[in-house]
């Protein structure tokens, strides 16, 4: 079982993925309401300020290609400047594919929406239908920094196999800024965070039929230099064991779990990335602070 083969390693490790719950999904919106976490108001802004100039540079007649679905303002924001003539959302949910494209068929009627279910960090077929159009893969969000530098390259790699020659891809990046702007946004002062971050556990408990005691882990976010990226982890308060499908694993007082990286790149170590998976840059929009860009990309 995946879970316990990181629960094995040294340090002990979760997947991200297991944030992911109905109740993990509501927290993640949550935090994306923050004050403290800049990612999500400074990239909208970024659409408020260069739409018309972002519907320029992607012309007419694209096929979006949303890697992730759709249920977000940004990609509302997206559509009504560009008005593309199809939409592809792809999601590894069925239900969450099918329910957002009803919402979207409610709101642009007009719209041809061809979702697509599959795991978008592995290469997927594109519907027939758009097989003449220009493609634009959309990535807002910085969720490229949740892959590790060679899975982000790689991903990109994925894209670029996808949207082709002569396609694009918006995607939007955290940038490298002080610690303790980077820090407070992973260490909200209401703790919602904190509660994503714990509700890992209680996925897997109820998934996996595993005894985490969620009060004796506490959330831990700190930046970690050498790496550029934002680690969490889940710290033991005491010396304990957990039983998980039949197995059992002990924590020492202090042993941390790692739930996530969060990547930051410079602008100059994101363009080497993209450049090595075969994109250039077109143009980029970035807030006054310099926070976070949002990057068009050609194929080559
Ligand atoms: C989804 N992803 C871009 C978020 C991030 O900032 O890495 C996930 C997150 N983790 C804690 N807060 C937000």
């Amino acid at each position: 079982m995946e879970v316990l083969r990181g629960l094995g390693t040294q340090p002990k490790t979760l997947s991200p993925k297991y944030f992911y719950d109905a109740k993990g999904s509501e927290l993640f919106d949550r935090i994306t309401q923050l004050d403290e976490y800049y990612l999500t108001r400074t990239e909208m802004s970024l659409f408020d300020a260069h739409m018309k100039d972002i519907a320029r540079h992607l012309g007419e007649n694209v096929c979006l290609i949303e890697y992730g679905s759709g249920s977000s303002v940004k990609i509302r924001k997206l559509l009504e400047a560009v008005t593309p003539a199809a939409y592809v959302p792809v999601d590894i949910s069925d239900e969450h594919l099918q329910e957002n494209a009803k919402a979207l068929h409610a709101d642009f009627p007009n719209l041809s929406v061809l979702p697509v279910c599959a795991d978008f960090t592995q290469l997927f077929a594109l519907p027939d239908a758009v097989a003449d159009m220009t493609k634009v893969g959309f990535f807002p969000g910085s969720s490229i920094g949740n892959f590790d530098p060679p899975g982000a390259e790689q991903f990109l790699q994925n894209v670029h196999a996808t949207v082709g020659h002569g396609g694009a891809m918006l995607i939007g990046v955290d940038r490298k800024k002080s610690v303790a702007v980077l820090e407070q946004a992973y260490n909200d002062a209401q703790g919602v965070t904190a509660a994503f971050n714990l509700n890992s556990l209680v996925h897997i408990n109820k998934e996996l039929n595993a005894n985490f005691d969620v009060g004796q882990f506490s959330h831990v976010a700190r930046y970690n230099e050498d790496l550029g990226c934002i680690q969490m982890f889940l710290q033991s308060e005491v010396d304990q064991h957990v039983e998980i499908g039949g197995a059992t694993i002990r924590f020492a007082k202090a042993e941390c779990l790692h739930t996530e990286n969060s990547y930051k790149y410079h602008p100059e170590e994101f363009l080497e990335l993209a450049a090595g998976a075969g994109f250039a840059e077109v143009t980029h929009w970035s807030d006054p602070q310099d926070w976070f860009t949002l990057y068009l990309l050609q194929g080559n």
